[in-house]
């Protein structure tokens, strides 16, 4: 709004027509739910959304979070030619996009100097990879750039299809799976600068290098390799140009799949790998361990009279120790202890997955090294966190336990730093209220991580005590403590009804986004993650790999609670559309089901009953005092009093702010942004005259 209409407006902010701002294009359905007519009805709600996603409309807003529908197919919306539009332009100025959301980050945290973090949420497949890396493209296109910081920027983009190659893989939801949390913050100098980066990441599915399920792939980088790997490459590392030769490629029996194009993505691969950085002998030393899993996966196992394994042939092993650079009697052609076949191929899938998570673990850290910034001088950030979504299969395992619990806590944070803080900041500040109703998940959160009486101390427990701990004792176990948490049930537990739709090895979960039923197989040796004390001398791999891995999870889960909870928060909460990955289909029911589960609702009520904004009044005071005769240059009473005698110069209506005890609540957002653009004006007006006069000195 230029300042000339906010003048006329004067005196009714909140009455302005924005309706009338928006493009023709975006006439179909409301850009923001806080506008929409139906009070918070979910039909309406629904309705609208069904709306613009009829019409390419895949961005709707919730004041400033921002709602996206995965459509399934390219948008002509991610170009240059956007970037530019959405630069520096207030949220309501232009149709919804993840852009404005960056953009707005971005300008907050150099205005205001403080750090941020971007939230993007919702179930496996709804986009918000997809989303993450359009944020991360448009820093590295629209901030200011220099040669030395273009460096810099590359990899950081570069960094992502290095981590999808070795991180992501096929699943029955989503053909680009994240299999670990990533979170990635990316650093800005005073002057707005991406100058660096840094990634953490959390828990990847190793289990899946030896095993996956029908209709499922193993991670990318090993078809990548397979398929696109040069010639004399393939002969360095013994490995044939046939995917279907390599049993750890071959459960899911569908290498081939129509959306992904191997060959390509390791060309894409292997230039973003030079572009971090990574030289020829760390490229060897790379897929010389890919190439290492892919061997040991097809090394076989013949019983001997006894039923103790032997060496179906050593020549696997012979290239596994080439590959891995290791001489042949480390790798123990003779077994110290004699192995029953079972256990011995359990031993060398415990070793595959041990060497590939070290692996994914040294390509993290050689990435943060790539990506560091040596200048010591202070630099605000902007985190990224983007997860494994909350998934639901046939059969669910430890994996998705992990995973589930993960999405309950970032459900936990939403609520924290939404529903519940707003509330109790309205009470603790004395403004009026009606509290709004939602579901917590807490209760959830609790009786998977609670000490002592939690799932994974039981589980613990179980994975510590000597003797004759099994999946089933554990389940024993769980069913002795949480006998009657409602959100727990088992076999023994249910009702008859419920008791159908049970196996006794199963327990099931009523998680916020819907009901799980996980199967208690491999749930101890999974979270013990043990490795034979000889196997990790060979390989290198320190002791301390005898944690429990539920446990470690937790921990580093609460550490990122702590890392964002510092932060500036901004959310972009993901819808799947269908569950076909079928372009421009609108599934109502699984919609409705993510709105109803993600508190979309109940955030739109908050925010509608509630205050866009607010800020301390002594802040303030010192930013929009020039605006008021009264209060320029100084207001010599107590703060509020200058903020009321300011407001209402300004024309503010009674409802559209409220005074706090502390803070100023300003209801509607535009309200804010007609006095940003007025203080705007008012600056550039002050400079010309303060030039004028000078002028006229001389
Ligand atoms: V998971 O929890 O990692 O399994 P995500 O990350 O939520 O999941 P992802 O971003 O990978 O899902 O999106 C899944 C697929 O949907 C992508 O591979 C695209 O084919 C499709 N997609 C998602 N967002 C968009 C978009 N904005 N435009 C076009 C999209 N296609
Ligand atoms: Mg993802």
């Amino acid at each position: 709004m230029s300042f000339s209409t906010w003048q006329k407006g004067k005196g009714k902010l909140g009455h302005l027509d924005l309706e009338g701002a928006l493009t023709a294009r975006d006439r179909v359905g409301i850009q923001d739910f806080v506008l929409l007519d139906a009070h918070n009805s979910e039909t309406a709600f629904l309705d609208n959304l069904k709306k613009r996603f009829s019409e390419d409309l895949i961005y709707t807003y919730i004041g400033t979070l921002l709602i996206s529908v995965n459509p399934y197919k390219e948008l002509d919306i991610y170009n240059k030619k956007h970037m530019d539009l959405y630069m520096g332009v207030n949220f309501y100025e232009l149709p919804p996009h993840i852009y404005a959301l960056a953009d707005n980050a971005y300008h907050t945290m150099l205005t205001e100097g403080n750090n941020h973090f971007i939230l993007i949420s919702g179930e496996s497949g709804a986009g918000k990879t997809e989303a993450s890396k359009k944020i991360l493209q448009y820093y590295a296109v629209s901030c200011p750039s220099s040669a030395l910081l273009d460096t810099v920027r590359d990899r950081m983009l570069m960094s992502n299809p290095v981590l999808e190659a070795f991180g992501n893989a096929k699943t029955l939801k989503n053909d680009n799976s994240s299999r670990f949390g990533k979170y990635m913050d990316i650093q800005f100098d005073r002057q707005g600068d991406a100058v660096g980066g840094h990634i953490l990441s959390y828990l990847l599915e190793k289990s899946r290098v030896v095993h996956q399920n029908h209709g499922e792939r193993n991670f990318h980088i090993f078809y990548q390799l397979v398929e696109g790997g040069e010639e004399d490459l393939l002969r360095q590392l013994g490995l044939e140009r046939d995917t279907q030769h390599y049993n750890y490629l071959v459960g899911g029996e569908c290498a081939n799949v129509s959306s992904i194009n191997d060959k390509n993505d390791w060309k894409t691969v292997k230039n973003a790998l030079s572009v971090i950085h990574f030289d020829e002998s760390d490229i060897e030393h790379l897929f010389g361990v890919i190439a290492s899993v892919l061997h040991l996966g097809n090394v076989h196992f013949d019983g001997d009279t006894k039923g103790y394994a032997v060496l179906n042939s050593n020549a696997e092993l012979r290239w596994v120790s080439k590959v891995l650079m290791l001489s042949n009697s480390d790798l123990g052609f003779q077994v110290m202890c004699p192995f029953m076949v079972d256990h011995a191929v359990y031993v060398r899938d415990a070793l595959a997955k041990a060497i590939y998570g070290r692996t994914f673990t040294w390509l993290v850290n050689r990435i943060n090294e790539s990506l560091e910034n040596q200048d010591s001088t202070r630099k605000t950030v902007i985190g990224l966190l983007d997860i494994y979504g909350f998934e639901v299969f046939y059969v669910n395992s430890f994996e998705q336990f992990c995973i589930n619990y993960c999405n309950e806590k970032l459900q936990q944070l939403f609520i924290q730093l939404t529903l519940k803080a707003e509330q109790e900041e309205y009470e603790a500040e004395g403004i009026e209220w009606e509290p709004v109703q939602f579901f917590n998940n807490k209760i959830i959160c609790d009786l998977v991580e609670e000490k002592y009486r939690g799932i994974i101390s039981v589980l613990d427990e179980e994975c510590l005590r000597p003797g004759d701990a099994t999946d089933l004792t554990f389940l024993e176990k769980l069913e002795e403590k949480m006998g009657n948490h409602p959100h727990f049930v088992t076999h023994k537990l249910a009702d008859k009804k419920t008791r159908k739709t049970l196996d006794r090895g199963d327990f099931r979960l009523l998680h916020y986004a819907g009901e799980v039923t996980y199967c208690v197989v491999g749930f101890i040796d999974k979270n013990n993650d043990l490795l034979y004390r000889h196997i990790k001398e060979v390989s290198g791999l320190k002791l301390r790999d005898y944690a429990e891995v539920a446990t470690q999870f937790k921990n580093s889960l609460l550490e990122l609670t702590e890392i964002l909870m510092a932060k500036e928060a901004w959310y972009v909460r993901c819808l799947k559309s269908n569950d076909n990955k079928q372009s421009g289909k609108f599934d109502d029911v699984l919609v409705r089901h993510q709105v109803k589960y993600l508190g979309l609702i109940e955030h739109l009520r908050v925010r509608r009953a509630g205050f866009a904004y607010r800020r301390r009044y002594e802040e303030f005071l010192k930013r929009y005092k020039p605006l008021c005769p009264d209060t320029w240059p100084h207001w010599r009473g107590v703060a509020a009093d200058g903020v009321e005698t300011l407001v209402k110069h300004l024309g503010y209506q009674p409802d559209e702010y409220k005074m706090g005890r502390t803070k100023i609540f300003i209801r509607y957002a535009r309200t804010l942004f007609a006095t940003e653009d007025a203080f705007e004006i008012c600056k550039h007006e002050l400079a010309t005259r303060i030039q004028a006069k000078y002028k006229g000195y001389r």
